[in-house]
């Protein structure tokens, strides 16, 4: 789906992360993976913007209540889910579906960005920009009401890694709920290693599961050219692939998804292949 973005493109992420082979990857690692295909999304150009504070709301309220059944489905199966997207909307559907399962459900939000905006606060009326917001219960009711529980998961069991492009708004939400933000600030003084290790204490405290929500824009632009909104000054490759590499050591990941690939952007699908390989780290894979 690109319906939560103003730039198209990031519909075809999925099609562009298959081919670069993460079906194969992840058996290679063992895993036996069965590719659930797409969902079913509007087309942009059928549709009409009826609310330009949440633009789209209708269509994506409809995929990610879809995408929350199927997500909870593959659970109750034993199994893992790893959602492809898309727009950063979709993260709705995925915490929705999981937060059925897991009453207190742990959330790692690699991104540039806060996702923390509210029709009230949004500078841009694009949906994949309230995603966590809506996660934590702040939002419109059509939105934070899917899947029934709302709101989803707690501020203390919530980090955001990468941040460096937050809006006023958002900012003076994190500091209302308390959010923990390991802005580039802090990955740059501290280090990745630093960061992963108290970002997975708190996740990992009084919690059931792990969700990791992960926007390939939360890399630097020189690494993942391909998303929707780059933001120059990102993590590296090499520092993700520690992160990644730190998650699967923690062994409490129950659930994950890889987003804002876009192949319109993309050099050679450089960015999907970066996100195919970040998979296998956070899958186990390892060097030696
Ligand atoms: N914070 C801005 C920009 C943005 C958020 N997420 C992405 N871009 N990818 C907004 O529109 O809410
Ligand atoms: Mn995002
Ligand atoms: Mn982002």
């Amino acid at each position: 789906m690109d319906l939560g973005a103003d730039r198209r493109g990031v519909d075809m992420g999925p099609s562009a992360i298959r081919y670069a082979g993460v079906k194969k990857r992840l058996e290679m690692i063992g895993y036996e993976v069965e590719d659930k295909g797409d969902l079913k999304v509007a087309t942009r150009e059928s549709e009409s913007i009826v609310y330009p504070n949440l633009k789209y709301l209708k269509q994506i309220v409809d995929v990610n209540r879809a995408l929350a059944i199927v997500v909870e489905q593959e659970v109750n199966k034993g199994r893992f889910p790893l959602i492809l997207g898309g727009d950063h909307s979709i993260a709705i559907g995925t915490i929705a579906g999981m937060a059925k399962r897991k009453k207190d459900l742990g959330v790692i939000w690699f991104d540039a960005h806060g996702d923390l905006n509210t029709a009230e606060t949004t500078p841009s009326g694009n949906v994949h920009g309230m995603s966590l917001a809506v996660s934590l219960g702040i939002g419109h009711p059509d939105l934070t009401g899917i899947g029934g529980l709302d709101p989803k998961i707690k501020p203390e069991h919530v980090v955001i890694i990468g941040a460096r492009e937050l809006d006023r708004g958002e900012k003076e939400l994190i500091k209302r709920i308390g959010l923990k933000v390991f802005t580039m600030h802090e990955i740059d003084r501290l280090g990745m290693p630093r960061v992963m290790e108290e970002a997975l204490s708190i996740v990992g405290k009084g919690t059931d599961g792990m969700h990791l929500s992960l926007d390939l824009d939360g890399l630097d632009p020189h690494d993942a050219p391909g998303v929707g909104t780059p933001v120059i000054g990102g993590i590296t490759y090499r520092e993700s692939h520690l992160a990644m590499e730190m998650i699967a050591e923690a062994n409490i990941l129950s659930s994950a998804e890889f987003v804002e690939v876009n192949p319109i952007l993309d050099i050679q699908n450089k960015t999907a292949k970066v996100a195919v390989a970040l998979m296998s780290s956070a899958f186990g894979d390892k060097l030696l």
